[in-house]
């Protein structure tokens, strides 16, 4: 991994678009390593579904989505409890410390829809709006075989709407055409191997199809500042499985420190199992 700390320079384009491209953060043995742990953990989570595409839901179409697989893992603890990552997820959140939120795999398979324009944080019961995603796909990503875009400034606009990517409960709200953003045009990111890409839990984005040859393989790891607290009642399994009352502060076993802490020094599982599948 990189030990390159973020420029100030980057910190503040982070500031200033909410995303960050960085690039050269994970060696070519850390994306066959890293990337073979969590293939085998979403193995593990979901080798029993043989859906066609075409079988799954919306949702389930724009990505095979599994949450915490830093529990069921320890090769993925060690990408999850990164401290370089955990470092520069501080550093642009300006934070002393940082927590997990929760990581994720979203592999979009081949023929995968696109992932609908969104914010993270109308999902997330946590203030104040101090995450950062940090996005890594293990062969890169290109404009056609599902590579995100952002919305530059997106979360500084006082922007926050709810959208149901899940097409579960009504048509998703078309963001991209909000008044305070239809000016704006998303940027696609081409992220070469071994990048990571930043973003803030406001800034809108979305992710294109994947008509590649390959399953889009992409992990992410969800951080927030220590200090954070339970915003509202809306259920979320990081919240819920450590029964954090509103108000109150997210410090639980479910969401241990990721930085700083001793490199080979990883927090234990907690107790209970996280969803198998996909939660926002
Ligand atoms: O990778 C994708 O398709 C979507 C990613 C996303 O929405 C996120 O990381 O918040």
């Amino acid at each position: 991994m990189s030990d390159r700390p973020l420029r100030t320079e980057e910190i503040e384009r982070f500031e200033r678009d909410g995303y960050l491209l960085v690039e050269d953060v994970l060696s070519p043995a850390e994306l066959v390593t890293f990337g073979g742990a969590v293939d085998s953990a979403v193995e593990g989570r979901v080798g029993d579904d043989d859906r066609s595409l075409e079988e799954k839901t919306l949702y389930e179409q724009s990505f095979i989505q599994c949450i915490n697989l830093w529990e069921d893992s320890l090769d993925v603890r060690r990408l999850t409890f990164n401290q370089r990552l955990g470092e520069m997820a501080a550093s642009l959140l300006g934070a002393d410390a940082v927590r997990i939120w929760h990581d994720q795999a979203l592999y979009k398979e081949v023929g995968g829809r696109e992932t609908d324009a969104h914010q993270d944080r109308p999902f997330w019961p946590i203030k104040p709006a101090r995450q950062v995603t940090a996005w890594i796909p293990f062969d890169g990503s290109k404009r056609k075989q599902g590579a995100m875009a952002y919305v530059p400034g997106s979360h500084r606009l006082g922007l926050e709407k709810f959208v149901d990517i899940t097409h579960t409960f009504q048509e998703p709200y078309d963001v991209l055409r909000d008044p305070l953003i239809a000016d704006i045009e998303p940027v696609w990111v081409t992220a070469p191997p071994g990048s990571v890409v930043f973003h803030h839990s406001l800034t809108v984005h979305l992710a294109g199809a994947n008509q590649g040859p390959d399953k889009r393989r992409v992990y992410c790891i969800i951080y927030f500042a220590d200090g954070c607290v339970r915003r509202n009642a809306i259920p979320h399994p990081t919240v819920d499985r450590q029964q954090v009352e509103v108000d109150a502060k997210i410090c639980g076993d479910v969401s241990p420190i990721v930085w700083p802490r001793s490199a080979e020094d990883l927090p234990p599982a907690p107790v209970g199992r996280p969803p198998k599948l996909g939660y926002t």
